[in-house]
């Protein structure tokens, strides 16, 4: 009789017992195929890995008992369960419900089709491996290596998202925020936006460099505190340039991945506020002995400091936007950021398309807060690499806590806002005191 074919697919960059317990389990029911998920695919549902993936695939091929070890990309095993026809699938228990619970539905329905069994083994709850968990995630949150993963994504997935946090509570939003795909993949953001429009009016403050770095340090360190994805920070125009070298070796020692800064001096308002109030742009020259100045004092080769080119924002023109580009990333600039206030995308996407028709490699950073209807997909296929989602928290949490505030006044009590607050409950064990 012919052997039967085993599949359970992996994710895994430290094997325990838990883990060779169901690979002991699997074997047994026939020949062990392992499909080793990729980078992508792990770190689109949980925590990303400290292993990549071809260590992995070496980690599992030298496993006893395993017949091969392939690669699944995809989340979905659809691929793999085409090409192999396994007889039985083995995984824990714990995909029934979740956001894996798709994801088992589809490889159910894929191998009744032809006769293939589902097992599931009680998945283990032991503390032993819990604990072994939270230290791989307490790794992440590392400086050198948190710094180091916004290149590694970017490598990985040539356009990243990345969305504003201004305090703990709003970087784990950011960290833990998941959904499923209508593909039946899973999404999170990849990186979050310390921005200094919302940092300061979190403190009631307008955008105008007023939040000293001090303050700002402490929100990067108050998100730094409970969450594990790289920081992207906002360095408004990063000061004098005898003052820039000392926030990029601050930034680089906490563990942030890049900073931006923005060429203009003088006295800083939002660019959304554009030619309606008075702002000045630094000169090409200028600006460029900032970024070498940022380049020569950073440690690491990781550390990414980013220019921000205001152009468009001021009406100066793409011409000057794209001699501004050159001469940016001459200096040695990591990352050119293009802005713009307009509705329609398209200025955006004239410097983006002549600047990638001259440099392939820079990476391209927008906040696409005005010309908001332009999809990552849009974005990805123009050359854009970082799609920062600027303000859009901090946006939505003040209206809803307006509306709170306005109708306790109205109605002279607290009755009437409670379908609207998350509940007591919640609130109090929505933060685990062991995070
Ligand atoms: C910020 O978020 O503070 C920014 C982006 O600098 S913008 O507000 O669009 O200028
Ligand atoms: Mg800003």
């Amino acid at each position: 009789m012919k052997e039967k074919i085993v599949y359970m697919c992996m994710s895994t960059d430290v094997i325990h017992g838990g883990h060779i317990s169901i690979i002991n389990k699997a074997k047994k029911l026939g020949k062990l195929i392992i499909g080793v998920l990729s980078d992508e695919a792990v770190s689109s549902y949980k925590r990303f890995p400290l292993v990549p993936y071809e260590e992995r695939k070496i980690l599992y091929q030298n496993l006893d008992g395993v017949y091969k070890v392939v690669e699944q990309k995809e989340l979905s095993y659809k691929k793999n369960l085409e090409i192999y026809k396994p007889d039985y699938v083995v995984h824990g228990d714990n995909w029934k419900s979740g956001y894996q619970k798709p994801i088992r539905e589809e490889v159910i329905e894929i191998i009744s089709s032809y006769g293939g069994q589902l097992v599931e083994y009680p998945y283990s709850k032991d503390q032993k491996y819990k604990d072994i968990d939270d230290m791989m995630r307490r790794e992440l949150s590392l400086p050198n290596i948190r710094c180091q993963r916004l290149r590694k994504v970017l490598d990985m997935k040539g356009l990243i998202t990345v969305m504003e946090a201004h305090s703990g509570l709003t970087g784990l939003i950011v960290e833990k925020t998941t959904i499923n795909e209508e593909h039946g993949g899973l999404k999170q953001f990849d990186a979050m936006w310390v921005s200094s429009l919302c940092d300061s009016t979190e403190k009631g403050k307008p955008d105008i460099e007023l939040v000293d770095m001090t303050s700002r340090f402490r929100t990067i360190d108050d998100i730094m505190e409970v969450t594990t994805k790289p920081i992207i920070f906002d360095g408004d125009t990063g000061g004098l340039k005898e003052h820039f070298v000392y926030t990029v070796r601050t930034l680089e020692r906490m563990g942030v991945s890049m900073v931006i800064i923005e060429d203009k001096i003088g006295l800083k308002k939002n660019s959304l506020f554009g030619t309606e109030v008075e702002q000045t742009q630094d000169d090409i020259e200028n600006f460029c002995e900032k970024i070498k100045a940022g380049k020569l004092a950073q440690k690491s080769k990781d550390f990414m400091i980013c220019a921000r080119i205001e152009s468009l924002i001021l009406e100066v023109g793409l011409e000057d936007a794209l001699k501004r580009a050159r001469a940016y990333v001459k200096a040695g600039a990591d990352a050119i950021m293009i802005h713009s206030r307009k509705k329609e995308p398209d200025e955006i996407f004239d410097f983006v398309d002549k600047f990638r028709s001259e440099n392939k490699i820079t990476p391209i950073v927008v906040v696409p807060t005005s010309f908001n209807s332009v999809t990552e997909e849009e974005f990805k296929k123009h050359g854009v690499n970082i799609v920062i989602y600027a303000n859009q928290l901090i946006r939505a949490a003040f209206p809803a806590m307006q509306n709170v505030a306005k109708s306790i006044l109205q109605n002279h009590r607290a009755k009437e806002v409670d379908d609207i607050c998350i509940s007591i409950k919640d609130i109090i064990t929505l933060i685990p005191e062991d995070y």
